[in-house]
């Protein structure tokens, strides 16, 4: 069956089929970009420049082997630990723990429940094929964790990881603010997609728009990302400004853009994603188990004092008390790390250095900081 003409109603084995076809064409081009390997810092604490360069020239690199085996058995334990108190829908009632903004977010199996709608200020313009599920499958799969750090310590000290922190440094500047923490949930055979998009509300028309306006994520894997259940980018697309991905779609006739790679790696990796790429996932109609942790950082300059609009509309301006409010939440991660990985150098973030002290991880901090800090999330 080619992919343009794959009926309307698809099964999920037909579109594995489908996926596995489209994906061995493109694994061989995303290993050819060649960006991917460790982290590696020069004297000065930051990445080698030609990894730099090659983060900027595709709009992401690999990072191999950022998480150790048992620190990725922690991930691992608190995610399954935080699925498992999900309620098993999303009109159930919820447990009452402090948390302001819901935790969790659920689709319907295979399903694309934004592309070609409005929803996201239409920012998902073509829909996904999206194949019939199972007829055992639940009614509904949790696709989305929304606030990270308070849900699990472990995500926490992710955060503080040296590694990571001096890579954002590398590409942001020294100062650089924290965006959003959540989680890609994509269970096999249940997984919805995420169409086709780019990140960012914000500077697309701005006089000084650049490849880095609209920062990045990190995305650590906790199980290997597959062209199946990975997320799929148009390399170099963040440097050629908003796409018109209605049109990208129509003009291939599916939903499998020919030109695009998916993002491979293995559990413990960090991929490193420019949020003005081209991007999306495919239904997971595969065996494979998929989940992703995102934390998102901006150039400093690109949130000072800019009044944004969020997907929900809401418009908000983001001063320093506000940045230095959410910025608290690096600190404290970093103290987290240092208290569980005493063996580790800790990261200095420059613009709380010397206030070590009023940002250390107790659990005063935990109910006090901590909790409901994603109110505080920035959006541009
Ligand atoms: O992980 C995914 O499937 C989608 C990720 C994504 O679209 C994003 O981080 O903006």
């Amino acid at each position: 069956m080619s992919l343009a003409t794959a009926p309307l109603s698809l099964s999920a084995a037909d579109h594995e089929r489908a996926m596995s076809e489209y994906g061995r064409r493109a694994e061989a081009r995303a290993y050819a970009l060649g960006n991917r390997g460790p982290i590696k810092l020069g004297p000065d604490g930051r990445l080698l420049p030609e990894i730099v360069e090659s983060y900027w020239t595709h709009g992401f690199y690999v990072f191999q082997g950022v998480v150790g085996a048992g620190e990725l058995a922690e991930l691992r334990a608190d995610i399954d630990a935080v699925l498992a108190r999900a309620p098993a829908r999303p009109d159930a009632p919820r447990q009452d723990d402090g948390i302001i903004k819901p935790p969790y977010k659920w689709a319907r199996p295979l399903s694309d429940p934004v592309g070609g709608t409005s929803a996201n200020n239409g920012r998902h313009p073509a829909a996904m094929l999206q194949p019939e599920p199972e007829r055992d499958a639940p009614a509904w799969t949790v696709e989305l964790l929304d606030g990270n750090l308070h849900l699990s310590d472990a995500c926490l000290r992710l955060y503080g990881h040296p590694g990571l922190l001096a890579v954002a440094e590398s590409i942001l500047g020294d100062d650089f603010v924290p965006y959003n923490e959540v989680t890609f949930v994509k269970e096999p055979g249940l997984g919805p997609s995420v169409a086709w998009h780019q990140d960012g509300t914000t500077h697309w028309t701005a006089d000084d728009w650049d490849a880095g306006a609209h920062g990045f994520n990190f995305m650590t894997q906790l199980y290997p990302s597959t062209a199946a259940n990975g997320v799929w980018v148009l390399p170099g697309s963040h440097k050629r400004g908003k796409a018109d991905i209605k049109t990208m779609v129509a003009a291939c006739g599916s939903d499998r853009l020919p030109d695009a790679v998916p993002m491979l790696c293995d559990a413990g990796d960090t991929i490193v994603t420019n949020r003005q790429l081209v991007h999306g996932s495919f239904a997971n109609s595969s065996p494979d188990r998929r989940i992703t942790l995102n934390e998102g950082f901006f150039p400093r300059k690109r949130v000072l004092n800019v009044t944004a609009r969020r997907l929900t509309g809401a418009v908000e301006t983001y001063d320093l008390a506000r940045i230095e409010a959410r910025t608290r939440i690096i600190q404290i991660a970093i103290d987290a790390r240092r208290q569980r990985f005493p063996q580790e150098k800790p990261y200095v973030y420059r613009p709380l250095a010397g206030r070590e002290d009023e940002n250390r991880w107790t659990e005063s901090t935990r109910a006090n900081v901590l909790k409901n800090y994603n109110q505080l999330d920035m959006f541009i």
